[in-house]
Formats: structure tokens, sequence, C-alpha cells
């Protein structure tokens, strides 16, 4: 079956040659079409495409060119050929809008200037976003395609060097507050789901110069008033804030889930921030991806995931696509048994490589990360339905389950209980973790 999307060009074709890309499954040979990511395909009663709820990132897609601090951009997109700011946007949008309902998916993600050009000052953005957002409620209406996400680009301008929400200086946190009401006006015009902080300048290059309390603090007010201001214009998806860290500041607030979990619940936003979970900056972190979903999971804190890896051999946030089905699986493990997101979905927030540079390698990446995380779905829920697999996870804890373990975990037993108890069974009988016999499990089912 074809998928639903619609293709919408603009005035003129960007991709052309490239159709729009269908599920052709396994045994095809065509490069250019899905072999595992079927969006009608139900998997565990929901539709591959209710699970993922793919979105574009506007910036990797559409803005980033490729420059590195060693080189400058290396990709020439036909759609940034003009001077002018309005033009060059509405040529932009043109390009996403094809290659979003080319390749299919049904959601988009942005920074306020990745739409267009910042402005030299507030009013010539705001007038800027005015613009590009009226087409882009056009754009929206012609293809079915939704904004999962906006969000304020608050660590690009040199303004925002020492921060933005967390600036010492108040000029600037002021200025951070103008622009995400912007951006948060933006979002809610194109009836965007959720909205997202990510803070790569929340954080410090040197704790010798900086109260961290007190921008921690300073923060926390900051949300509350960009989440009262939303809410009072009916804004009613979720707040994500988005861990890293670290990059580009030395140390970032929000350095991984448990740590903004803990921040949220310190300073009463819990109820209205979630999680965005990124691939690359879990394992920046000193996490695996697994391990930060499952830590949102466990405090019902999971709104969204931006999917893409990091490369092992180095310490940065490369934002490769995703392509390693095998971790894809054990994410999806977690996932699938959590039944979804809170408000969100997943983004790829993923760039090709520098020397990648035709348009098809746009398609190529994108096709290759549904597909993977397709793929990881079907060998999930076959694990999770037909190995053993959650009934050996959960023999490990049935001392738990009857006699003075309940006891214990319903709050019965005194320490002086367990003292008498362990008197009375003498030294534990030695239960294997069977790490191995687990790790089998999910290349059985690959
Ligand atoms: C950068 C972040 C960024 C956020 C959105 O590392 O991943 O792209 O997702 O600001
Ligand atoms: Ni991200
Ligand atoms: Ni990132």
């Amino acid at each position: 079956m074809s998928n639903n999307a619609k293709v919408v060009l603009g005035d003129k074709e960007y991709f052309k040659g490239i159709p729009k890309i269908e599920f052709e499954g396994k045994q095809s040979k065509n490069l250019m079409a899905f072999k595992w990511y079927d969006e009608h395909k139900l998997v565990a009663g929901k539709t591959m495409k209710e699970h993922f709820r793919f979105a574009i990132a506007y910036w990797h897609s559409f803005c980033g060119t490729g420059g590195d601090p060693f080189g400058p951009g290396t990709k020439n997109f036909p759609w940034t050929t003009t001077a002018d700011p309005y033009q060059n946007a509405t040529d932009k949008m043109d390009a996403a809008f094809e290659f979003i309902t080319k390749i299919g998916a049904p959601f988009y993600c942005f920074h306020d200037f990745d739409l267009i050009e910042e402005g030299g000052n507030l009013i010539e953005s705001k007038k800027r976003l005015d613009f590009i957002t009226d087409y882009a409620l056009e754009k929206q209406k012609a293809s079915g395609v939704k904004l999962l996400w906006g969000t304020a680009n608050l660590f690009s301008n040199p303004r925002y060097m020492n921060g933005a929400g967390t600036n010492p200086d108040f000029e600037v946190v002021a200025y951070a507050g103008a622009q995400v009401r912007n951006a948060l006006d933006a979002t809610i015009k194109l009836g965007g789901e959720n909205y997202v902080f990510w803070g790569g300048r929340e954080g410090y290059m040197s704790l010798l110069n900086t109260d961290m309390k007190r921008e921690l603090d300073n923060f926390a007010q900051f949300l509350h008033l960009a989440k009262d201001y939303a809410r009072a214009q009916g804004f009613k998806g979720n707040f994500f804030i988005e861990p890293k860290p670290a990059e580009p500041s030395k140390h970032q607030y929000d350095f991984d889930a448990a740590t903004v979990i803990g921040f949220l619940n310190k300073y009463d936003l819990a109820d209205d921030f979630k999680l965005n979970l990124e691939v690359n900056h879990a394992t920046l972190a000193g996490h695996t991806f697994t391990h930060e979903l499952q830590v949102a999971v466990d405090n019902n804190m999971l709104g969204s995931i931006d999917a893409n890896r990091g490369d092992y051999q180095n310490g940065w946030d490369t934002d490769q696509f995703p392509n390693n089905v095998n971790e894809l699986v054990e994410a999806l493990l977690v996932l699938l048994p959590a039944k979804g997101f809170l408000g969100g979905g997943v983004n790829f927030d993923a760039k090709t490589r520098r020397n990648s540079t035709d348009l098809e390698d746009l398609f190529y990446a994108h096709i290759g990360g549904m597909d993977a995380f397709a793929k990881a779905l079907l060998v999930a829920n076959d694990i999770l339905e037909n190995s053993p697999y959650l009934s050996l996870r959960e023999k490990r804890y049935n001392s738990f389950d009857a006699g003075k373990g309940k006891d214990f975990t319903e709050g019965k037993l005194s320490l002086q209980d367990l003292s008498e108890f362990a008197a009375q069974h003498g030294e534990p009988k030695q239960r294997s973790a069977q790490q191995e016999l687990f790790e089998n499990i999910i290349n059985q089912y690959l």
C-alpha cells in the first residue's frame, strides 16, 4: 500500500528525479525505497507511523551546509541562492516540504531562525517570523504535515555567549525571553504539538566566574514565565527539556535525564515539562541511550526523542544517522512496553556527512534511519511477545513476589526483621545474572 503523504512542490522541484519513497519490502533492490518502514504495518496494536511519529529536523536537513571548524560548508543547496532573506526562506520551505512529503514523514521540527534568517532587531525578526509562518501554515495545510515541536535558537547569536536564560546579565535574559515569546507564538500558530528547550549555552565554561545556584534559579524562573505565557495563549502541548552534558559549553546544566528530572521536580516544573532525549547526548554523558530512556520512562517523563548516533572514537556530537539495529532493539525494548511518547515522536536530529554532497544523500540517510527503527521495532516486538526475555528478567526479582520479600516491598518489615530473616537463612544462595543469555536473545530474534 502506498504511503499517505501527498508530495507538495513549490514553483520548482528541488529533488528532481526522486519520486515519493515507498515501502517495497526486504526483497526490493531499489535503494530509494523502504525495506522495513511500512507506515501502515500494525505492530503491537499501532501502525509504524503511529509508533514513531517521525519528524524531519529543519536545521540539519535544509540549513546546515557542512561547515566545521576546519573549513566552510560543502553542500550547494539550490534553495539558498538569493541575498533576500524572505525569498530564501520561501525557497527553503518549498524544498523542505518537498522533501518531507517525498520521504513520507508526518512531522517536522524547527528553531525559529532555521525558518528564516534572524533580523537586525526584535521587530524585524518578528516580522520575518510572521511572514514565514504564514507560508508554513499554507504548506502544512496542503500537505497534512504537522509540526512536532518548535524551539528558539538561544545559542548561535553572539549575545548568548554567556547563556540565555542563565545569563548573568538581565538584559540578555530579557532578550532571550522576547525571542522565546516569538518562537512560542510561531509554534502555537502552526499547531505545534510540543515546544523544546535545549540549552547549549545554559551552563558554564569556568565555575570560577559562575554562580551556579543563581543561574539555575534564574533558569527555572525563565521556564516558568515561558510556560505561563504559552498556557495563557491556549497552548496545550508539552514542554521538553533536551539534556546534553556539554558542547558547546564545558558543562551544561541539563546534563542528563536524571539531572533534569531533579531540576524539574525541585522547581515545580515537572507537570508541564518532559524530556526530549537524544542518542548522541546520552553517549556524551557517559550513558547508553537505553539508560536515558529507562530513567525517563521510570519517572513518566519520556516526551520525545532526537534520533541519531555518535561515533565511538569521537568525543563530540557527530549527529550521524541511526543505523545500528542492535542498539535500536535495546532502545525499543524500553520504549515499546512504555507505550509511546508523552506528546512527542522520533525527530531525526542527524546530518549527512560533510562529504556527502548529493541531494540524494538526504534521502538515503532518512530511508536508512527509518528502516533501522522499523526493523528494530519488529525485532523488539518479537522478543517481547515470543521470547522468555521479560519472564527471565522478572524471575531475577521473584524473591520479592511472596513471603518476606513481599512484606519488605510493602513496607511491613523493620531492619530487625531483616536481621532475623538473615540469621535463619544464612548465606544467600548464588543466583546468576545470566548476562550472556540476555544478550543472545537479541541476536536470536534479529
Ligand atoms: C544540539 C541539539 C539541538 C536541539 C535543538 O546538540 O541536539 O539540535 O535538538 O535545539
Ligand atoms: Ni537535539
Ligand atoms: Ni545534539
